[in-house]
């Protein structure tokens, strides 16, 4: 019988969610720091730890068969995969923030002005939809400092409870999306029974909590 494959966040903001999900799943692996690779005894299943932005394309491109990661992450690879459940943790939004000090108006103001982010891909899409033309600075972290430094005019960044901006002197100017963690698979993925079946048991999960 085939086994499945699922990626999970190895560490950081959703691999602890992500490992209870699976454990409420009636899942049993054992969820050691240090490996890569963990069997399911019960269930057909293999669990691959990796970092966040590797998933949606081992699940693109069939390595895995399912995945749970930020839909922020799925839209900056810009990858085809099915949708299979939202989730209901790892909420956030993505929003355009400026210096308190600023005075921009309208999304216009941002015309020629440079924005820092790790999300270039989302936002050179949501400026492209508003006609607006701006320098995208793409910088791998620590986005927030990058307007106090001078290295750009606003960022575009993740917010959850505004704390970051508030402390950088920073406050949001344009919501861009929201997000939170999903489960992907394999385009195709849906129809197998295996598949099937353990979306049938996130969903009775995710209902009791409800
Ligand atoms: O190592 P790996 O690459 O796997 O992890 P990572 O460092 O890239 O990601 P990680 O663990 O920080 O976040 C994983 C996912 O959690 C993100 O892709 C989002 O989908 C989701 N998420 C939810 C968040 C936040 N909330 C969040 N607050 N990701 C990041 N943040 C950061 C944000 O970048 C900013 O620096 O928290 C800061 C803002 O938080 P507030 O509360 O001060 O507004
Ligand atoms: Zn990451």
């Amino acid at each position: 019988m085939k086994t499945l494959k699922i990626a999970i966040q190895k560490s950081g903001r959703l691999n602890e969610k992500s490992v209870e999900l699976l454990k409420n799943c009636g899942l049993n692996f054992e969820n050691y720091k240090s490996s890569l690779i963990s069997p399911v005894s019960n269930f057909p299943l293999e669990i691959l730890f990796l970092r966040d932005d590797d998933i949606p394309e081992y699940v693109q491109d069939g390595i895995a068969d399912l995945g749970i990661v930020g839909e922020n992450v799925i839209q900056e690879t810009g990858v085809d995969v099915s949708y299979l459940q939202r989730l209901g943790f790892g909420k956030c939004s993505l929003k355009i923030a400026v210096p308190n000090t600023a005075n921009y108006q309208s999304l216009s103001d941002l015309n020629g002005e440079s924005i820092a982010t790790s999300y270039p891909n989302i936002l050179e899409k949501f400026l492209g939809e508003n006609n607006i033309k701006a320098d995208i600075r793409t910088i791998s972290g620590s986005v927030e400092i990058s307007p106090g430094l001078g290295l750009a005019n606003a960022i575009f960044d993740i917010v959850s409870t505004g704390g970051t901006l508030k402390s950088n002197g920073l406050k949001p100017f344009a919501d861009v999306m929201s997000s939170e963690a999903v489960l992907i698979g394999r385009k195709g993925s849906e129809n197998e029974d295996l598949v099937k079946e353990l979306i049938q048991r996130i969903q009775s999960v995710l209902r009791a909590k409800e």
